[in-house]
């Protein structure tokens, strides 16, 4: 089932940090894309709730070196 996440990434500190993450995130088993914004510090994430979820998007974010949380 696909399913559109977004967190609050903190932590970046230049615009390579954007492609770091989402190369983290699109290396997950389900995750169809991610959509990192700088400005923002918003990620869309679309992935398959079935075989990856919320909190496995904030741990790899976080086994990465930065700081996630989901958007309310
Ligand atoms: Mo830039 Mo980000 O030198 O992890 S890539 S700070």
């Amino acid at each position: 089932h696909a399913t559109n996440t977004i967190l609050i990434v903190s932590g970046m500190t230049c615009a390579s940090c954007i492609n770091t993450i989402q190369y983290t995130l699109e290396s997950l088993p389900g995750v169809e894309y991610a959509r990192v914004n700088l400005l923002t510090g918003e990620a869309n994430i679309k992935h398959d709730i079935n075989k990856v979820g919320p909190r496995d998007l904030i741990k790899a974010v976080e086994d990465s070196g930065y700081g996630a949380e989901l958007h309310k």
